[in-house]
C-alpha cells in the first residue's frame, strides 16, 4: 500500500545522508544561480562549503513571503525561463501575489508526492477520484490531478463549486476519493442529505482534505456524514503546494516526505531552531527542486514535530495538525486571506475610513465573512442611499482583491474599538 517504499520507509541514518547530498545541492544551486541569495548567505558570512552536516543548515538566512514579493515575479527562479513548464501563485495576497515555477522534473517529483498522498487515502488505479479543489493559479486543482493520474485513478477535474452537480456525478460516476478543502466536504454532506441522497447510495470511501486547518471534530463530522476515512493533507505554493505532507490511516499526525524538504520549527521571535517535540513555527527547506528552490522558507504555521516511528511503517516525521499562524492570515473558504487587503480596498476607495474588523461565522459549513467599515462624519450623516451604494462599491471591491465574496457593513464613526498595541483586525468565531 506504501507508495515508495523505499523513501518512505527508509531507516533515518540513510534519510539524513540523503538529505544532507541534497541539502548541500540545493544551497550550492542558489548560491551560483541567483544573485539575491548569494548576497544573503554573504551577509551572514556562510559559504556553500560551510554546510558539513544536518545541523549547520541553522547558518543559512531565512526565506520569507516578503522576499519572495521582492523578487517578483521570477528572481529566485535559478533556471532560464525555457526550463519553466508550469507557473503557479499563491492566493490573496496584498499586492503582488507570490510566483512559484516548475521544471519538466518538478512537476514529476510533485506528481509522486501526490501519488505517496491519495495512497495513503487508499487510491489506486481502480479508484475514481473527483478533484473539487479549485483549477487554477491556485496549486490544489492541478497538484492532486498530477498525483491522482500518477496512482493510475480515474480522475473527475470538475474543480469546485457547483455542488448538486457534485453529487449528481458523483453518484453517475462512481467518485470512491474527494479531494477538496474539509469546509466544502461537509457542506457537499449536508446538500447530499437536502438532496436525499442516502451515504449508503454513493461509492465514496475517503477524502484528501487540506488548504485551510480543521480540527478533529471536524473529521469526525465529515467521516459521518459522507461515511468515509478524511485524511489531512498539507502543502504550500512556496514550497510545492499540496504534497508536503500526509496524513496516513492511522490519523495521528502528517508525515513529511523529507526527503524532498527538511523541516525545522523555530521560535518565531528569537528565530532560534527548537528541539524536536516543541512547539513552533514550521520552517522549510526544499532539497531537489530545481526552478524554484527555498532555503528556510518560513511558513507562520505552528506545529510540533514527533519523530517516534508511526504504526503504518512510514518512518518520516510527523507534524501535528496545524491549527494556528503567527501572523493574522485567515482562509476563508479555501482563500488566504490578509486583514491588510481589506484596508488597502478601503484606502483606495477613500469614502470609507481604514478603521474596519473582519468577522467571521461558520454558518452550516460556510465560512460567512462580515467586513465592518466606519465612515466619516460628514458622511454617515447623509441618506442612507448612498451608504448602501457604497456598501456595494467595497463589497465590490473586496469580492475582486480577495477572491472571496464579503457582506459589507457600515458603522458609524469610532464605534470600531480602537487599540494602543497591535489592532485586533480579525474576530474569528469558526468552531472548527
Ligand atoms: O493551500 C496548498 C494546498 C492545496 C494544500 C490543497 C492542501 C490541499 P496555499 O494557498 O499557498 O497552498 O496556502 C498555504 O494554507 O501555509 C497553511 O496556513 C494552510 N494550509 C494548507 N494545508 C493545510 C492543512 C495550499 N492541511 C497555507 N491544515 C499554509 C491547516 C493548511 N492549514
Amino acid at each position: 500500500m506504501i507508495w515508495n517504499k523505499k523513501y518512505e520507509c527508509m531507516k533515518r541514518d540513510e534519510l539524513q545522508d540523503i538529505q544532507l547530498k541534497r541539502l548541500k545541492e540545493t544551497v550550492e544551486r542558489v548560491y551560483k544561480a541567483v544573485p539575491y541569495y548569494r548576497n544573503l548567505m554573504d551577509n551572514k558570512g556562510v559559504k556553500p562549503d560551510d554546510i558539513k552536516s544536518l545541523q549547520d543548515i541553522t547558518l543559512l538566512p531565512f526565506i520569507s513571503k516578503q522576499h519572495l514579493r521582492d523578487n517578483y515575479p521570477f528572481g529566485l527562479f535559478t533556471v532560464p525561463m525555457s526550463e519553466v513548464v508550469r507557473i503557479h501563485s499563491s492566493s490573496g495576497t496584498t499586492g503582488k501575489p507570490t510566483v512559484v515555477g516548475y521544471t519538466y522534473k518538478d512537476i514529476n517529483t510533485w506528481s509522486e508526492l501526490l501519488a505517496r498522498t491519495l495512497t495513503c487515502a487508499h487510491a489506486d488505479k481502480n479508484s475514481v477520484v473527483q478533484i473539487a479543489y479549485g483549477y487554477g493559479l491556485f496549486t490544489g486543482g492541478l497538484g492532486v490531478h498530477y498525483g491522482a493520474e500518477r496512482v493510475g485513478a480515474s480522475v473527475i477535474p470538475i474543480s469546485g463549486g457547483n455542488t448538486q452537480r457534485q453529487i449528481m456525478l458523483m453518484q453517475d460516476f462512481g467518485t470512491t476519493v474527494l479531494a477538496c478543502t474539509p469546509s466544502y466536504a461537509l457542506f457537499m454532506g449536508e446538500v447530499l442529505e437536502e438532496m436525499g441522497v442516502k451515504k449508503e447510495d454513493i461509492k465514496l470511501k475517503s477524502g484528501v482534505f487540506g488548504a485551510e486547518p480543521w480540527s478533529d471534530n471536524m473529521r469526525k463530522k465529515i467521516e459521518e456524514k459522507l461515511g468515509i476515512m478524511a485524511i489531512d493533507i498539507y502543502g504550500l505554493s512556496e514550497i510545492i503546494g499540496p504534497g508536503v505532507a500526509s496524513e496516513c490511516p492511522v490519523q495521528e499526525g502528517l508525515h513529511i516526505f523529507e526527503d524532498h524538504f527538511i523541516p525545522e520549527i523555530i521560535d518565531p521571535e528569537t528565530e532560534e531552531q527548537l528541539p524536536p517535540g516543541a512547539t513552533g513555527e514550521l520552517v522549510f527547506t526544499t532539497i531537489t527542486k530545481e526552478a524554484f528552490p527555498v532555503l528556510r522558507y518560513r511558513t507562520r504555521d505552528i506545529t510540533s514535530l514527533n519523530y517516534e516511528t508511526c504504526e503504518c511503517g512510514r518512518t518520516m516525521v510527523r507534524m501535528k495538525k496545524v491549527t494556528g499562524r503567527t501572523d493574522d492570515m485567515i482562509i476563508i473558504r479555501g482563500v488566504n486571506v490578509f486583514p491588510t487587503q481589506v484596508e488597502s480596498v478601503l484606502l483606495e476607495i477613500g469614502e470609507a475610513q481604514p478603521h474596519y474588523q473582519l468577522m467571521v461565522e461558520r454558518k452550516g459549513s460556510m465560512d460567512i465573512l462580515e467586513v465592518l467599515v466606519e465612515v466619516s462624519e460628514n458622511l454617515f450623516s447623509d441618506k442612507v442611499k448612498g451608504l448602501e451604494g457604497l456598501e456595494r462599491t467595497i463589497s465590490h471591491k473586496i469580492e475582486s482583491v480577495l477572491g472571496v465574496s464579503a457582506r459589507v457593513k457600515l458603522v458609524e464613526p469610532k464605534t470600531i474599538p480602537r487599540s494602543e498595541g497591535k489592532a485586533q483586525r480579525v474576530i474569528d468565531k469558526r468552531e472548527i
